[in-house]
């Protein structure tokens, strides 16, 4: 497993949390703030992003009746993940798009590691075979009560064949998040998810807002980088 992860000179954020923490609603809020700023904004999630992610995503919450393992899961999400990751998300980065992803990473350590049980460092080395090394520069974590979670989500239209599991798992997915949160504070900011849409876009954006002016500095330097004659190097990935 070599790491191939190339400087690039976009940004990755991605939006975790248990279900009905609305993620994909401040996803939506954060990229029209962003394209009103002028960026360059690609909204995708996980799992799905591409036309074969997506497929792998209806198998694995559809609700057959039939058992399906904590393994089988883990390995749908890889796949779909690897596929992501190699046709939409390097890609936009290598362009410098802001990459805005609902669900990555945390969510299989969350749902197939801390709830399901598998070994988490196991999870994190078949991580990186479906990553390459491709890792978000902000992880925002969006935290409130597994009730209030699962009472928003209850109610919506549809729900999948995880939405359907006991409060109990539910509680392990939020826990195990909160978990990685605070093994990488540098990457994963915890926000309060309980207050209305509008507070907690104004929390995400005090957040997004100070890497926008290093990606724009960094953005710069590469432009000067790539202007210096051959054998001069480009400045690397943003925050890195
Ligand atoms: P959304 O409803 O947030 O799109 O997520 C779909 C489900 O995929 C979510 N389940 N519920 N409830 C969590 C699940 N999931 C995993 O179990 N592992 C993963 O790695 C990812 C990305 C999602």
């Amino acid at each position: 497993m070599t790491p191939r992860r190339q400087p690039s000179r976009g940004l990755f954020i991605t939006l975790e949390g248990i279900e009905g923490c609305g993620k994909s609603t401040q996803a939506k809020l954060l990229g029209e703030y962003l394209r009103s700023l002028g960026h360059v904004t690609v909204e995708t999630r996980e799992p799905g992003g591409t036309p074969l992610a997506e497929k792998i995503r209806s198998v694995l919450l559809d609700r057959a009746d039939e058992t399906v393992t904590a393994e089988t899961e883990a390995f749908l999400v890889f796949a779909a993940r690897r596929q992501h990751v190699a046709q939409v998300i390097e890609p936009a980065l290598a362009r410098g798009a802001i990459v805005l992803c609902d669900r990555f990473s945390d969510s299989t350590l969350a749902y197939q590691g801390y709830a399901r049980g598998i070994n988490v460092p196991l999870l994190e080395r078949l991580n990186r075979l479906a990553t390459h090394d491709v890792t978000p520069d902000l992880t925002l974590l969006f935290d409130l009560p597994v009730a209030t979670g699962l009472a928003r989500r209850r109610s919506a239209a549809e729900t999948n064949r995880l939405d359907r599991e006991s409060l109990r798992f539910h509680q392990k997915v939020r826990a195990g998040f909160l978990d990685l949160a605070k093994r990488h504070p540098a990457r994963m900011k915890v926000i309060a998810a309980r207050a209305s849409k509008e507070t907690v876009a104004r929390a995400v954006s005090r957040i997004v807002t100070p890497m926008l002016k290093r990606l724009h500095r960094a953005g710069r330097q590469a432009a000067i980088g790539r202007a210096t004659p051959s054998g001069a190097t480009e400045a690397g990935h943003a925050l890195r």
